[in-house]
């Protein structure tokens, strides 16, 4: 049949996984919104430090100048919020998460890990959540450093989850045996947090 260019109605986006591109109940956007609860942090704290604790064989903390150090690698993912917004192709540049992972050596009981911001947000997730391909410790979005309230200098990405589980101005992980709720867990946002479940709020 002849389509005369126009994409049939019907025809929806797909994943390589076979799930709709856009989750359900999602709108596109453009632009790229800004969503904090904090006031927007414009400086690294001096004191900054990359503290990975908890449950791991090598706990260990990094000065700027050495994360900075640290493999970069890039990475093009959609990202999608609670409030039902979604982004396409952002192309983010920073340090792989397992570069982290590999040094830090997570024990067998740390099921749990808690993001820390330097502002007091936190988020939590399963260990199987960030320990993934797509997950980094990002610096630029699209080419730039990222802005300052978009977690710049340097946020946490987990793409496959809603974008409260990215926690901007990070400055931790802690490694937990037991599952214990984040900032925006506590306030009824769900635990776990998959688009495609649309696991929004419980
Ligand atoms: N520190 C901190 N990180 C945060 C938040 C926040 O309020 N504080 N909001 C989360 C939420 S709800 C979303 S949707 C994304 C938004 O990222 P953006 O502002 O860069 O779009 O950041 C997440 N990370
Ligand atoms: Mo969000």
């Amino acid at each position: 049949m002849q389509l005369f260019g126009k994409k049939p109605t019907t025809e929806v986006e797909k994943r390589p996984d076979g799930r709709d591109r856009l989750p359900s109940g999602q709108y596109l956007t453009k632009k790229w919104p800004v969503l904090s609860y904090e006031r927007t942090p414009h400086q690294l704290p001096p004191d900054w430090r990359l503290k990975i604790t908890g449950a791991v064989e090598q706990p260990f903390e990094l000065t700027w100048e050495e994360f900075l150090a640290l493999p970069r690698t890039t990475l093009t993912t959609d990202f999608h919020c609670v409030t039902t917004w979604s982004r396409y192709d952002n192309k983010w540049e920073g340090v792989h998460i397992r570069e982290i992972l590999q040094r830090a050596k997570p024990l067998p009981s740390a099921q749990y890990v808690m993001a820390h911001s330097w502002t007091g947000y936190t988020t939590n997730l399963p260990f199987s959540d960030l320990n993934d391909d797509d997950v980094m410790i990002v610096l630029k979005h699209d080419d730039k450093d990222l802005e300052p309230d978009h977690g710049g200098p340097v946020r946490l990405l987990v793409p496959k989850l809603y974008a409260y589980k990215s926690a901007k101005w990070l400055d931790g992980l802690e490694f937990m045996e037991r599952d214990r709720p984040g900032f925006w867990e506590v306030r009824g946002y769900h635990n776990r947090a998959d688009p495609w479940k649309e696991e929004r709020y419980w």
